[in-house]
């Protein structure tokens, strides 16, 4: 259903496209006041290109303002951002329970009510020790926002939720008319099963959400670090993390059904923008054909260097079936 791609286009070229449901910059520039564009505060590195466009082919979308939200819609699916001001962040469990409280309220509004996959974009992440680390703070007023709202973890979406180096935050959803179906990864602790020392919240996602049965082939990955069971792996090795990364990815695409051919896309966020060759290689020559975008961004954990997500699509190219390919690290770990 969607054609995710990254682009050099300018964003009003893109957004003039009736087909075009959402537009994110990655210029470090943190702000949405146009429906359909989102600058996510979050920036390109070097040789990658700095605008992701998510488009449905055959739609026509509906732009427009509702209070601090900016919208699209189509006849299935909604896109809702809103931004929370460098004030607000100062106090990211209310800034974030706030946030989620506006996307959620649009959601049931405008009967889009089945959240598909929600991106977050913060300041300052790792700031903070303990259970005052900021992510682990804005986990909480997430979860706020979810259970005011009636929503059981098993209905969690799939999201990533990275840190930048501005002062405020975004935070964008899409969703859809019809129920979704969400997917975990059988090597990872379910995220809302943590263990307490990652915070007094769990964290309020899935590791993979699917559109309705009629629709499965899109799938959305949520951010995938080197996390096995609930504890990060190979910290400071930038390597390993990265093949762990994509094995987890791969474990997932195969727990959800689908083939290595249908990944149409990879977000990779690394936290030192010096590791961008070493990174870009394993990807390319496990991953040849996956359109990547590479981005500088500091992960939840300050122990993970790497968070890659990704994006599936099985349509017309699902019949070229390639040989799963099993990594070193994914053998070791089955056996
Ligand atoms: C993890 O697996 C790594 O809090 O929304 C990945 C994807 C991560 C989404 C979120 C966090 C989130 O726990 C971090």
């Amino acid at each position: 259903m969607f054609m995710h791609r990254f682009s050099s286009q300018p964003a009003e070229t893109l957004l003039s496209d009736p087909t075009t449901f959402a537009v994110v910059t990655f210029n470090g520039c943190c702000e949405v006041s146009i429906p359909g564009l989102i600058h996510s505060g979050i920036e390109a590195l070097p040789e990658s290109e700095s605008v992701e466009v998510w488009q449905i082919p055959g739609a026509e979308v509906q732009r427009e303002q509702r209070g601090d939200c900016y919208i699209t819609k189509t006849q299935d699916v909604l896109c809702a951002a809103v931004c929370a001001s460098a004030t607000e962040c100062l106090d990211i469990k209310q800034a974030a329970y706030r946030s989620y409280m506006q996307l959620i309220d649009i959601m049931a509004e405008t009967a889009y009510p089945y959240p598909l996959r929600f991106w977050n974009y913060l300041p300052h992440i790792n700031r903070g020790a303990g259970d005052r680390e900021y992510y682990k703070v804005f986990c909480e007023g997430r979860l706020n926002a979810f259970s005011q709202s009636g929503y059981l973890n098993e209905q969690f979406p799939a999201a990533s939720a990275l840190g930048h180096g501005g002062d405020a935050a975004v935070f964008y959803v899409f969703a859809s008319k019809q129920p979704a179906k969400h997917f975990e990864n059988p090597t990872q602790e379910k995220a809302y099963h943590y263990p307490r020392q990652y915070g007094k919240s769990r964290p309020s996602f899935a590791r993979a959400t699917a559109l309705s049965p009629q629709r499965e082939s899109t799938l959305f990955i949520s951010g995938t670090a080197a996390i096995v069971g609930h504890e990060s792996i190979h910290c400071g090795a930038t390597q390993a993390q990265v093949e762990t990364t994509l094995d987890n990815i791969r474990t997932l695409l195969a727990h959800s059904g689908r083939h290595i051919s249908a990944l149409q896309s990879f977000k990779v966020y690394l936290r030192d923008a010096a590791a961008l060759t070493q990174v870009k290689n394993i990807v390319q020559s496990q991953f040849p054909k996956v359109a990547t975008l590479y981005t500088r961004a500091d992960i939840c954990r300050d122990n993970l260097l790497v968070e890659i997500e990704a994006h599936c699509e099985s349509g017309a190219s699902a019949g070229k079936q390639e040989p799963l390919i099993r990594t070193k690290t994914q053998t070791l770990r089955l056996q």
